[in-house]
């Protein structure tokens, strides 16, 4: 990345970070309806491999999937607006925190059950194929859900049929309260599965949005060109705990301290600092991420609730109820 992309990549980054921070906020006030799993600490991840994809590629999050809507193009406030119930809201309340999805940038989703994902991401690189364009898809899915049959499952169809798919793990070390060491046969739950299916297997400091985006640029290269699909575990760690208010205390303090000095926008702007972007530079980034998330808070607050006739509009493909008799 040159210095004015990273340079946008972090205030990005910056953006998602504050907006994370006020979704928590305004589920201890009581203004979230549902819950929230929040991906603070992880946007690098996020930030990073869009960075390397192009617009019409299409993304695949799971319920943590507040980062993979924002870095696809949805906003602040879209989000907000869609975790408070608001008709303004990116899914106009359909959704909420879980299912975060914005078809008309190509994010095709937040799933809930865990790797549910994974095999339509392949379904997806496979109409891409059949259509003969040259998209690719990723999914984006925790280190719990290697543990999951439909992660075989898409790993295994995905490598059969040489499909455009890269199938990206977000290892922060726990599904929900467990540590993932512990019910894993293999050091790395993601990237040391790749040799089963004769796909490369790769593994990346997630927190470093550089090095996420470099490496998402190679496999999506690869897949692009016809050469299958790829396996990357990005490592990275949650700030916050699970979801809703988990305090997350089953984490251990010199584990929790190690990662929190290992911070994604830390580490970006090292890097700004390193290619010569001046501090006011990267302040007048964090001022404006900032005032963009302050901005969405209010709108957010301020907008209606959703019309109730409209609780059945949008929720099929041609808008008709004939699937429902
Ligand atoms: C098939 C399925 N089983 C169990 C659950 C309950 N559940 C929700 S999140 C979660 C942990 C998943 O951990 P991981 O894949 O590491 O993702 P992270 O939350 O760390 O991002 C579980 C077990 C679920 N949603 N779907
Ligand atoms: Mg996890």
């Amino acid at each position: 990345m040159d210095p004015a992309e990273l340079l946008a990549a972090y205030e990005q980054m910056a953006v998602i970070r504050r907006t994370e921070k006020a979704a928590h906020d305004l589920f201890l006030q009581g203004l979230v309806k549902g819950t929230t799993h929040l991906a603070a600490g992880h946007e690098a991840v996020a930030v990073g491999a869009s960075a390397a994809l192009r617009p019409d590629d299409y993304v695949f999050a799971t319920y943590r999937g507040h980062h993979h809507a924002m870095a696809r193009g949805a906003t602040p406030e879209e989000c907000l607006a869609e975790l408070m119930s608001r008709a303004t809201g990116l899914c106009q309340a359909k959704g909420g925190s879980m299912h975060l999805t914005k078809a008309s940038t190509g994010m095709l989703g937040s799933y809930a059950i865990v790797g549910a994902h994974l095999p339509m991401a392949a379904g997806a690189a496979w109409s891409a194929r059949l259509r003969g364009t040259d998209q690719i898809a990723v999914a984006f899915f925790g280190d719990g859900a290697t543990n999951i049959g439909a992660f075989h499952e898409a790993l295994n169809l995905a490598a059969v049929w040489k499909l455009p798919v890269l199938f990206v793990c977000e290892n922060n070390l726990y599904m929900e309260y467990t540590p993932i060491a512990d019910v894993t046969a293999v050091p790395r739950p993601a990237a040391d599965r790749a040799p089963a299916y004769g796909i490369p297997g790769e593994v990346v400091d997630g927190n470093d949005v550089v090095a996420v985006q470099e490496a998402v640029a190679r496999l999506a290269g690869r897949a692009r060109a016809g050469d299958g699909p790829a396996l990357l575990e990005a490592e990275t760690y949650r700030h916050f705990g699970h979801s809703r208010a988990d305090p997350a205390t089953y984490r251990p303090a010199e584990e929790v301290e190690r990662w929190l000095k290992h911070d994604p926008l830390d580490l970006a702007r090292g890097r700004l600092a390193e290619l010569g972007v001046a501090p006011e530079t990267i302040s007048e980034a964090d001022e404006r991420a900032s005032a963009v998330v302050a901005k969405a808070v209010e709108a957010a607050k301020a907008a209606p609730p959703p019309d109730p006739r409209e609780a059945l509009t949008d929720v099929w493909a041609d808008g008709g109820a004939a699937w429902r008799t």
